[in-house]
């Protein structure tokens, strides 16, 4: 299969990222991408190729003009405030929450940067726009691999992507790749297409975006929110809105679940996406649902992703795949690897 990777990556480098009142090193490192490509390369599955260009009318399809106008300026903004900022990471440190208004976007940075957020863990640096449009681009491309007729595609892109929606970042995520690449497929003619997001964590963008539509079904396998982040949406209740009715499907599970059991929910939701119809399939590869992984709560091994690329490729379904999480360093090559490996059989 072939890989689209993003070689620009490693211009998205952020510092610090807030954690019980202290800045910690981020677990979002270069490195990541880093490991999957050379784990790419080891087992040579493939062409890596750079992404294909495309306009930002590609990126409008999912995201709202005036964030992506704020993203592509922010840091230059974040350093005519003070050029010393240009040291330090962009870090938003003010929300409006409930009574608050969104419909004017004020003047000052920092409101900006809140506007535009949900959390203080997901720094904007010097890079980060031009990381995350190429990564986008990665799973531009993957798509349109797919729609030329390609049984599947794989997009290395980072940073990440699941939490970014249309009109905000966090959770280390700026554009949602995964959105992106399952808007492209609708947009070349695909009618119906589903989305199965793998990673720990929910994907809350992902599933905002699409929350009120049929023709995109997403489901999600994750650490339960009421105890794991991003904690405000991933509930099982969340089915869908409108014509979106029954369309969005939420699999959570408690810290310390296991393959046996997360397989079971993968076969709940393989059967939805079936029902469903979907033409293609788009997967968010988060591999930080490892034992190993630093930051989440189950217990996969690397031998589980092997089964797991077996079973997703059992769908027979034409997919994409869009690298997200994975925060265990030295294994993430391993365990994503895994995946794309035994899809492609
Ligand atoms: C991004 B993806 C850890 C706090 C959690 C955000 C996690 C974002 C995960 N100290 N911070 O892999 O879904
Ligand atoms: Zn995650």
């Amino acid at each position: 299969m072939i890989t689209f990777y993003n070689a620009l990556h490693a211009r998205h480098q952020g510092k610090f990222e807030m954690f019980r009142g202290n800045l910690v090193p981020c677990h979002e490192v270069p490195a990541r991408a880093d490991h999957v490509l050379a784990e790419l390369q080891r087992r040579k599955l493939g062409l890596v190729q750079d992404p294909l260009d495309f306009d930002v009318a590609a990126l409008e399809a999912i995201h709202s003009t005036r964030y992506l106008r704020f993203l592509e300026s922010a840091w230059d903004q974040w350093v005519a405030l003070d050029p010393a900022n240009a040291q330090n990471d962009a870090l938003p440190s003010v929300w409006p929450t409930r009574t608050f208004r969104i419909d004017i976007e004020p003047q000052n940075f920092a409101a900006r940067m809140g506007l535009y957020s949900f959390d203080a863990g997901s720094p904007l640096t010097a890079g980060t726009w031009v990381a995350a449009r190429q990564g986008a681009h990665c799973a531009l491309s993957a798509a349109e691999r797919v729609v030329q007729g390609d049984r599947a595609a794989f997009a290395l892109s980072r940073p990440p992507g699941h939490h970014a929606g249309a009109d905000f970042f966090g959770g280390y995520c700026f554009l949602n790749n995964a959105a992106l690449a399952a808007q492209h497929l609708r947009n070349a003619g695909m009618d119906r297409v589903a989305i199965i997001d793998v990673d720990y964590h929910h994907g809350n963008g992902t599933q905002a975006c699409f929350y009120d539509r049929a023709d995109v079904f997403f489901a999600s396998i994750h650490g339960d929110p009421r105890t794991e982040y991003p904690f405000y949406l991933g509930h099982a209740d969340e089915t869908g809105l409108g014509a979106g009715a029954d369309a969005n499907l939420n699999l959570p599970l408690p810290r310390g679940t296991g393959y046996d059991e997360w397989s079971d929910a993968l076969e709940v939701a393989l059967a939805a996406i079936a029902r469903h119809g979907a033409q293609a399939l788009v997967v968010s590869l988060g591999v930080d649902t490892f034992a190993g992984d630093p930051i989440s709560g189950f217990k996969l091994q690397s031998d589980d992703y092997l089964r797991m690329g077996e079973r997703i490729a059992g769908a027979k379904l034409p997919t994409v795949l869009v690298f997200e999480g994975g925060y265990a360093v030295q294994e993430v090559g391993t365990n994503a690897v895994n995946v794309v490996q035994a899809f492609a059989g």
